[in-house]
């Protein structure tokens, strides 16, 4: 299927951030319509839909609201994981800054239907451009009615609190970003307890990303069915795509499910930089695990590239060409992960260190031949052996890239220098 515009429909609409263009381009219909239903008949339709978490996780959106206890007396918080910092990934900083009033109309019906007073948007705080794109949204949606007490006469009352994050990716973990949101260092807890019973304030808490809940709203606008009629029925409805790397236009892009690699590169990103070739890429992130050129027709949905032994995480592609070298890629990861490991866990903490020590001496000309299963091992240390999915994610170009490249890794051994086809920093900065 071609590319369909769901949530980046309004992309191409100058004023789509104004309260006004966003009015004249059918805002506000999903808002009215979720007003004038039960609640729980809202979480169904969510549940129905199918709708999979865009965050990385791909959990099941309606069946973690279905988690929330209504009855406990407690507030229900409902928290927008806008800490967008998984590298590729730049889809929710588009969705925020170019049509903010759709994530607040999204997270309106979500909060009615979980039956939520308050939420919170927990925005990186790097993102100072979304994060004013959101703040005069706030305060036209609070003026003209559609936020505060008493919303369009209906009785139900919301309030939405925007928090700049600090500059540390390890928020993005839900219960890190919970810590933060309290005003303590940002640190993973042991889940369970979930936050969705136990979250913030020990309050139960829904974490959802941007760009589910911008969905959320569409879904709850058009029903269940409309979302199944894109992509595979375990992975429905569209999803948007960031391409980076070596392609000629790289950008966000909206596709349905499971549609192929290959297409979305070849039609929307106008294939390879300069005709080169496709050598590795990550179909979600720094954080899934690499896939070669022989995945490229592979349909971009959970089940499918889980099949193929990575995973869709949050739908960042990162494309490198035969001028990249795959160790070079990795170790920029690995300093990254090592950067922002928060510390808590000694795997992760001391894990990353070292792998990163080991690809410099290797790239550095010095590598030894015991290095390659060093590395592998080091990396099965890793994964597994944290509070949280940071550490899983460092390992994953680690154990992909011996996977799929041992014969780079041992050139590289052996010789002290790249392979002479390998342009040193060619797709990595
Ligand atoms: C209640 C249960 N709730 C699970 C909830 C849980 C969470 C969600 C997913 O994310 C991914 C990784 C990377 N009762 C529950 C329950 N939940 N069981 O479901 O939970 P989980 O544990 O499957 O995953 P996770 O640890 O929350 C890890 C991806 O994140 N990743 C990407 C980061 C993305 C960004 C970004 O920029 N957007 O930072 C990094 O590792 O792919 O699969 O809500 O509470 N029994």
């Amino acid at each position: 299927m071609p590319q369909v515009k769901v949530l980046s429909k309004r992309y191409d609409v100058p004023d789509a951030h104004t309260l006004e263009g966003y009015t004249r381009t059918d805002g506000w219909k999903a808002l009215k319509r979720a007003l004038n239903q039960d609640p729980a008949a809202l979480r169904d339709v969510v549940k129905d839909s199918g709708l999979r978490g865009r965050g990385g996780a791909g959990f099941p959106t309606g069946l973690k609201w279905s988690f929330v206890p209504q009855d406990t007396g407690k507030p229900i918080y409902l928290v927008i994981n806008a800490d967008e910092g998984e590298p590729g990934t730049f889809k929710d900083r588009e969705l925020m800054e170019r049509d903010p009033f759709q994530l607040i109309e999204g997270i309106i019906c979500s909060a009615y239907a979980l039956n939520s007073p308050r939420s919170f948007i927990f925005l990186r705080g790097e993102y100072l451009w979304s994060g004013i794109r959101i703040e005069e949204a706030l305060a036209e949606a609070y003026a003209a009615g559609y936020l505060g007490d008493d919303i369009m006469g209906s009785g139900f009352s919301h309030h939405i609190t925007l928090h700049y994050g600090s500059g540390a990716y390890i928020c993005g973990e839900e219960t890190a970003l919970l810590e933060a949101l309290e005003g303590r260092r940002g640190q993973p807890r042991l889940r369970p307890p979930f936050p969705a019973v136990a979250g913030l304030y020990a309050c139960p808490t829904v974490i959802n990303n941007v760009e589910s809940i911008a969905a959320a709203g569409h879904i709850i606008e058009h029903g269940a069915n409309w979302w199944k009629q894109w992509g595979p029925e375990r992975s429905p409805g569209t999803k948007l795509f960031c391409v980076s790397g070596e392609v000629n236009r790289p950008g966000n892009y909206e596709y349905p499910m499971g549609t192929p690699a290959r297409q979305i590169i070849e039609e929307a990103c106008g294939g390879m930089l300069d005709g080169r070739e496709l050598k590795f890429w990550a179909p979600g992130g720094s954080s899934t695990p690499l896939l070669t050129a022989e995945h490229y027709d592979i349909p971009m949905d959970f089940d499918s590239i889980a099949a193929a032994g990575s995973l869709m995480g949050t739908g960042a592609m990162m494309m490198y060409s035969d001028k990249t070298s795959v160790i070079e890629a990795t170790l920029n990861w690995i300093r990254f992960y090592e950067h922002e490991s928060c510390g808590k866990c000694t795997p992760c903490r001391e894990g990353n260190f070292w792998v990163g020590q080991i690809l410099e001496r290797i790239l550095g000309g010095r590598g030894r031949p015991e290095d390659i299963a060093t590395l592998d091992e080091l990396a099965d240390n890793i994964f597994g052996r944290s509070f949280c999915a940071l550490a899983d994610g460092a390992t994953s170009s680690v154990k992909s890239g011996i996977k799929y490249f041992r014969d780079e890794y041992e050139y590289v051994i052996a010789n002290g220098r790249l392979p002479e086809h390998i342009e040193p920093h060619a797709g990595v900065i």
